[in-house]
């Protein structure tokens, strides 16, 4: 023991020096006269001291094992701070804290100088960042590829009650965890003609002239594996202005006019991120950064496996590449053009190689979020793609007939491109050995409706992959004490095998624990009250029932509904002298897209009931409403840990899986939700006792979007409270909506809110009630957080590991 101290004290006594070095060497300033943004790149500074290294060591030793790689490629990595993440998974977060206290800082103080990188929209871009944490914890060679957008997903601002979209210059003040690698940039090229040409020998050799080239450089990122010496890359690509471009000296008018419009183009590759999610933005830039990264990406894999002496025959045997969603779909054309264009493959040989490295999950059955290129739009930007998608295509219908005589109907829905359309789900399932769902009942969805004809001619292909958190963000660094709380429970090794957290079943009738665990609660909650008061919010009673919703707004996710049976609330605690809740404290978080109406409009109402209910000093004591602005990774970490209530609240069948529902369930939030996405088997962990599930279930969905049976007219005709609330959307309660009355009675109520409007009423009522037992809540807090462990992504890397990739852990000693 004193010989540990010992170590630890030389320890920080070398650490201290590293800082006072550090900040010599890079403002050429004493540590104590620095500003507290420079601090905060010094800590950077010094922490990428301790992780180079293994850095270093881990990539020699992927080169020189040749170990099978992992790639997953996506157009979003949202992935918040990393500071704090990286400190955690060194182990290091004590030695720092502690060295930093004594140079007079507070560790604590400094995280929030660094800007959250929000290279993404929502679940999809969040799952990645937890991947790839995952993978390198699992000590997994895998490796993230994707762009590094110059403006990340919009700050929002809430201003009059609306929504308002500020830029997001994440980089202004850089990125101090990037590594330019200039001598890595690759050329992708646009436009031109491409063509086959015979040869004088009779040989057609292929032809592709007057093209445009881009520069993408790569900036890496070392993602840093918990405890285990493995660093692995997250490879973010922007677009330069190609260097042989640079002659102005001999240029007429137009050609200056040309290389201006070159370089617009060029720079706004990757200038933004799309700032939407679950739809599809036919536009041709979004197709472009695509091709960009993923192109990029494909060469330096192809490159760097030719360097390591490899031999491509080999190439799935070594490497596996995943597509997330259909965004990097065009991999699958990329591989092709790659191995036969440039390396000389025979075109069989080609396909069954890319076919084996390829493997796809699926996001989404909403149908806008299905991208579909319009082939006068794809062909002149990607000539030689769309020569191999038709061929591709072309092979694969020849198979399918085949296969499936006289069914043209099979060929039609399977066909890769259709209507003049390039289908990138299609591309994706035709060229992956893999395709996946992100929960059981989206995966069954996915087999039995939107995908049926291709789950019929390749049933082997699909399986499920349940999507999972990393709980060393989400638990370990977002909620410290409950962390300890643990520890001291069950010991520490649930922190490397989440699964371990089982062990407190064996706890949660335990005084003790459940009150340790009630005070850890009551901390998280004052944390959030605190954060929102500071940022220009109402004050909030830490003892009120905490009910969350923070997710994007989307009219699937059903925040309407949530905000209607507030006013409902509030209309009967105000002519109801009998009705009485306890108190609650209702949260919506969440960003729209900017051209989403409705999405906005339902803001703005939630802002307008704010304003009213927070100003009533009648009911004040028993509801306030609150806004949370600006929802993101690093706010989401004080807001997960603070819930009592987990709103999981879409229309069945239409959520894909959810995660922000593991986030919650992991900090011991109980679920209010439908059984949708991932709540079904959240459901099914901590059993129905412990969460509360209510409304329509996916079938009954689905079979009134078949028969078109469903009437919003008659909910309203027939549902007092419905009639109630939806008439107030217009009579001036909370001034004009319109919009929100037109979409549910005229839109006819897509969603069906009004038909899950009294169950979801009941479900709060039975919340409630069960929140007045305080021994029967908190048990089943504890039962949530003890049955979270299989919804850490170490469950679910490892599922993809072994079933999709075949990919082993590689020990960094
Ligand atoms: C989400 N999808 C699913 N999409 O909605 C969610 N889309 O159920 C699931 O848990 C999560 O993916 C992870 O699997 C998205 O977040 C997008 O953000 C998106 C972005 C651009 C285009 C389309």
């Amino acid at each position: 023991m004193a010989n540990k101290r010992n170590e630890l004290g030389l320890a920080k006594e070398g650490l201290k020096q590293k800082f006072l070095a550090t900040a010599h060497i890079l403002w050429g300033r004493d540590f104590a006269d620095l500003t507290s943004h420079e601090v905060y790149a010094t800590i950077v500074s010094v922490v990428k001291q301790y992780i180079s290294e293994n850095w270093v060591k881990t990539n020699k030793a992927y080169m020189k094992r040749r170990d099978k790689q992992i790639y997953y490629f996506s157009v979003e990595f949202l992935l918040g701070r990393l500071l704090r993440s990286n400190l955690v998974n060194l182990g290091e977060m004590e030695l720092f804290h502690d060295a930093l206290e004594e140079l007079g800082i507070d560790l604590n103080q400094s995280f929030p100088e660094e800007p959250d990188a929000g290279l993404g929209n929502g679940g999809l871009g969040r799952l990645a960042a937890c991947f790839i944490d995952s993978m390198a914890s699992l000590g997994l060679p895998g490796h993230g590829c994707s762009i590094r957008y110059q403006y990340g997903l919009f700050e929002q601002k809430i201003i009059k009650g609306n929504q308002v979209e500020i830029p997001d210059n994440w980089l202004g003040n850089g990125f101090e965890w990037e590594y330019r690698k200039a001598d890595k940039a690759v050329n992708v090229k646009f436009n031109g003609n491409a063509y086959m040409k015979e040869q004088e020998d009779g040989s057609l050799a292929l032809v592709h002239e007057d093209y445009m080239t881009v520069m993408a450089v790569p900036y890496d990122v070392p993602i840093v594996g918990f405890r285990n010496n493995t660093v692995n890359t997250l490879r973010l690509w922007n677009a330069e202005v190609n260097r042989d471009f640079s002659d102005y000296g001999t240029m007429t008018r137009e050609q200056l006019q040309a290389k201006k419009e070159y370089r617009n183009f060029v720079e706004s590759i990757t200038e933004y991120l799309y700032p939407d999610d679950s739809s599809y933005e036919g536009r041709r830039l979004r197709l472009i950064q695509e091709y960009f990264f993923v192109s990029a990406g494909v060469q330096s894999i192809v490159r760097h496996y030719l360097l390591a002496g490899m031999d491509l025959k080999e190439f799935a045997k070594k490497v596996a590449i995943h597509i997330n969603d259909t965004h990097p779909a065009v991999a699958v054309a990329e591989l092709m053009r790659l191995l036969v264009d440039e390396q000389g493959f025979e075109w069989d040989d080609a396909w069954k190689i890319t076919r084996e490295t390829m493997a796809y999950t699926n996001h989404t059955i909403m149908p806008e979020a299905l991208e579909k290129w319009p082939i006068d739009m794809f062909r002149p930007l990607l000539p030689r793609i769309y020569m191999i998608i038709e061929e591709i295509n072309r092979r694969h219908l020849e198979e399918v007939r085949k296969r499936r005589p006289n069914d043209e109907q099979m060929v039609r829905e399977l066909s890769i491109i259709e209507d003049g359309q390039v289908h990138m789900a299609r591309l994706a399932i035709v060229g992956s050995h893999s395709v996946n769902g992100v929960a059981a009942i989206h995966s069954d969805i996915l087999k039995n409706d939107t995908l049926k004809f291709f789950h019929r001619y390749y049933p082997g292909k699909f399986n499920n992959k349940t999507n999972g958190i990393t709980h060393r963000r989400w638990l370990i660094s977002a909620n410290p004490e409950l962390t300890s709380l643990i520890d001291e429970t069950i010991g520490d090794g649930w922190q490397k095998a989440p699964e371990q957290l089982s062990k407190l079943n064996d706890h949660v009738a335990d005084k003790g624990f459940l009150q340790e665990l009630d005070k850890i609660k009551r901390l998280r909650k004052i944390d959030l009250a605190d954060y929102i008061h500071e940022h220009g919010g109402v004050r909030i009673d830490p003892d009120s029932i905490f009910d969350i919703q923070v997710k994007r707004i989307h009219s699937y996710k059903r925040q309407i509904m949530n905000i209607l049976h507030i006013m409902y609330l509030y209309h009967e605690l105000k002519t109801n002298k009998r009705f009485r809740i306890p108190p609650t404290t209702r949260f919506f978080g969440g960003k729209a897209a900017p051209g989403y109406y409705i999405a906005k409009e339902t803001i703005r109402l939630i802002n307008a009931v704010a304003e009213k209910v927070n100003s009533d000093k009648a009911v004040n004591e028993m509801l306030k409403v609150v806004f949370i602005e600006n929802f993101g990774v690093s706010i989401g970490e004080i807001v997960y840990p603070a819930a009592d209530i987990s709103e999981q609240i879409s229309t069945a069948s239409k959520e894909a899986s959810g995660t922000g529902n593991m986030k919650f369930m992991m900090n011991g939030a109980l679920t209010l939700g439908t059984l949708d996405g991932a709540n079904v088997e959240i459901s099914q962990a901590v059993g129905r006792e412990n969460c509360e599930i209510f409304g329509l279930r996916a079938e009954e969905v689905l079979n009134y979007y078949a028969t078109g049976s469903y009437k919003a007219w008659d909910e309203f005709n027939t549902n007092p409270a419905v009639r109630l609330v939806v008439s107030q959307l217009v009579d001036g309660t909370y001034g004009d909506f319109h919009s929100l009355r037109d979409y549910l009675i005229q839109g006819n109520d897509e969603f069906f809110v009004l038909k899950d409007f009294s169950p979801y009423d009941r479900a709060h009522k039975n919340m409630n009630q069960k929140y007045e037992n305080r021994k029967a809540w908190l048990t089943s807090s504890a039962i949530n957080i003890a049955n979270s462990g299989v919804f850490s992504s170490d469950r679910t890397i490892r599922e993809y590991a072994d079933d999709i990739w075949h990919v082993k852990p590689v020990i960094i000693a």
